[in-house]
């Protein structure tokens, strides 16, 4: 049976990945931070499957920062592939916590790449980075080859992380591999992302639960994918007969109003009449115009982004209006 681990197995990726590992019938670990309260609701199905959990699925505690216990867990587990999906992963929170951001996806990163260096049995390494390492480019689309400038105190952790990736591939020869993913979402996206704040208003705002919705810049265009499409390439990556680094992305860039207007069409409202701009949601810099070129990943991965903009606010509205009738049938 092939062996995982997942960092960040509790995130939205982590959970549709561990999911698909173990579809294809994978051991499967996770590292997770020990933490008072135990933030776990994506991991619920697999938690209460008892043919599951600690048959197949195993958590670890660790946190990102503490190399002697990541070191143990996998001198211990010795996974045939490790992903490494953790670490703050909020933009524009990343102003406001520059350091614990770079912390962890920076040098968290390079911990994890030297505990790798150093192991008799190395599993094959997967880093998600992110288009905001191309902060605002000179070309669009931007594909592996692009030029990194990044714009964003997570923007720049991200282009030390990915490169290190590359500096391990090329000096140790690490198979280790860098994921460039654009926005991707899903029904789990954490309620502080744009696309889920933006489904879950809608459906709130159609209940009479709320009355309106306050955005910042709605200047941006990005290429916003379905998630588990992007897990499953992350997989697919670490196949391949070489370690390479992909982008993963739709290829099509679409505006914040673009999405407001799919998501609130879905609920029969306009958006318009929602929409407050709050300076609070303001970035001291915003990139603005971000959109990938997957043809490496399409011609060797064999993989397509599938899920349309339309389709993926409809699949988290939908997904938000039944979350709001769950909760207003336990309390009452
Ligand atoms: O949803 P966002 O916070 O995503 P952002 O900044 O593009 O970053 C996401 O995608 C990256 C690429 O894959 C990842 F690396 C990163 O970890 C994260 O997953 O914001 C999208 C856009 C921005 O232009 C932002 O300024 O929406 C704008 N926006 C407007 N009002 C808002 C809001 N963003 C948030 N989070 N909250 C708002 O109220």
């Amino acid at each position: 049976m092939p062996s995982a681990m997942l960092t960040g197995i509790t995130g939205q990726d982590g959970s549709y990945l561990a999911e698909q590992l173990l579809s294809r019938n994978y051991e499967v670990h996770g590292l997770v931070r020990r933490t008072s309260s135990t933030q776990r609701e994506r991991l619920d199905s697999l938690f209460k499957d008892d043919q599951v959990y600690e048959k197949r699925l195993f958590l670890h505690y660790a946190e990102l920062d503490d190399a002697t216990t990541i070191r143990r867990i996998l001198v211990k587990t010795q996974p045939d592939e490790l992903y490494h999906l953790a670490g703050q992963s909020h933009v524009g929170t990343s102003f406001e916590i520059p350091e614990s951001t770079c912390q962890f996806a920076a040098m968290g990163t390079l911990k994890l790449l030297e505990i790798v260096r150093d192991l008799s049995k190395q599993p094959r390494f997967l880093h998600i980075s992110s288009s905001e390492i191309f902060g605002r480019p000179e070309v669009t689309p931007q594909n592996e080859q692009t030029p990194m400038c990044p714009v964003t105190p997570y923007g720049v952790a991200k282009t030390f992380a990915t490169n290190m990736v590359r500096l391990y591939r090329d000096s140790f020869g690490l198979f280790a591999c860098n994921a460039i993913c654009y926005n991707h979402e899903s029904e789990r996206r954490g309620e502080s992302f744009v696309t889920r704040k933006i489904t879950k208003a809608a459906a709130a705002i159609s209940l009479g639960l709320q009355k309106k919705l306050k955005l910042g810049s709605l200047d941006g265009r990005r290429d916003w994918g379905y998630a588990p499409d992007y897990t499953d390439a992350m997989w697919r990556m670490l196949q391949q007969p070489e370690p390479e680094d992909y982008v993963l992305a739709t290829g099509a860039a679409h505006s914040i109003r673009d999405f407001l207007s799919a998501a609130f069409e879905a609920v029969e409202l306009d958006w318009r009449e929602y929409v407050e701009q709050d300076p609070r949601y303001m970035r001291p810099a915003e990139v603005t115009q971000l959109v990938g070129n997957a043809s490496k990943a399409e011609s060797q991965l064999g993989w397509k982004a599938a899920t349309t903009l339309n389709d993926l606010a409809v699949r988290m509205v939908r997904h938000d209006l039944q979350l709001y009738s769950n909760q207003a049938r336990q309390n009452s």
